[in-house]
């Protein structure tokens, strides 16, 4: 349960598949938050106060006001930040070994394979000025690769880390929501399709996946935020 004395934790966030992570989370654990949009279109992730929080100019990242031995701590990136609140919490992250090995192990797949393969794909399907077949079809069959092996795996098991929801499904849910702009045929996933149902039915979910949602716009549209996000190089 939440500690009632939770001062509320600061969310560095903007409505996108990484930010929907900890917006879900955070209306999961019912922990208290306060929103500081950054509008990564208009380049906030670029502003010194956000890079001292997330250096890597991405969100999410928090501030949690009652961090370790009651002092605050940031931390950026999804993965780690739902592993922290996980562990703060202690829920939707078993602390039995096989459990948080296979919790940690479908959470790394989301991180590094799941969320940079299906924002490639958005990127070369939807925002690139020139239409590139071979970046199209790599990045569009690498996503229905990655839904095969979560298909098979969600054969046999309710949720990706085995019979309990945890941050494994949540890291993923808001990128699975979008299979449509990555190029895929969800009917091809019966059992994903099934998880991603269930998974979307819970109602912190649809709480978090509403987090200022009026805010978020179609980038494809967009050519300013199009320059700020794609045209970055080391500063
Ligand atoms: N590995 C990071 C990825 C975060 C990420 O890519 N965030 C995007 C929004 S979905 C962002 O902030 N982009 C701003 C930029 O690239 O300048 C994580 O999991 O937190």
């Amino acid at each position: 349960m939440a500690d009632a004395q939770q001062q509320p934790i600061e969310l560095l966030y903007w409505p996108t598949p990484n930010g929907w992570k900890v917006s879900i989370m955070l209306e999961e654990c019912g922990l208290p938050y306060d929103i500081k949009l950054v509008n990564i279109g208009k380049g906030d992730q670029f502003a010194p106060d956000f890079l001292a929080v997330s250096p890597n100019n991405k969100i999410p990242a928090i501030v949690d006001p009652d961090g370790p031995g009651g002092e605050p701590i940031s931390v950026f990136e999804s993965g780690a930040i739902l592993q922290y609140l996980g562990r703060k919490t202690g829920k939707f992250y078993p602390t039995d070994e096989r459990k948080r090995v296979a919790v940690d192990e479908w959470l790394f797949w989301q991180v590094g394979g799941l969320g940079p393969m299906a924002g490639q794909a958005h990127h070369f399907r939807l925002y690139a000025p020139e239409k590139i077949p071979y970046a199209v079809s790599r990045y569009t069959n690498e996503v229905h690769r990655l839904y095969g092996v979560m298909n098979t795996r969600l054969k046999d098991n309710a949720y990706l880390a085995g019979d309990e929801y945890t941050i494994a499904d949540i890291a993923c849910v808001g990128w699975a929501k979008l299979w449509e702009r990555q190029g895929q045929d969800i009917a091809e996933f019966p059992h994903f399709a099934r998880w991603l149902e269930t998974v979307k039915a819970r109602p912190a979910v649809q709480r978090g996946l509403m987090v200022n949602a009026e805010a978020r716009a179609d980038l494809s549209k967009d050519k300013a935020a199009q320059g700020i996000l794609f045209g970055q190089r080391a500063r």
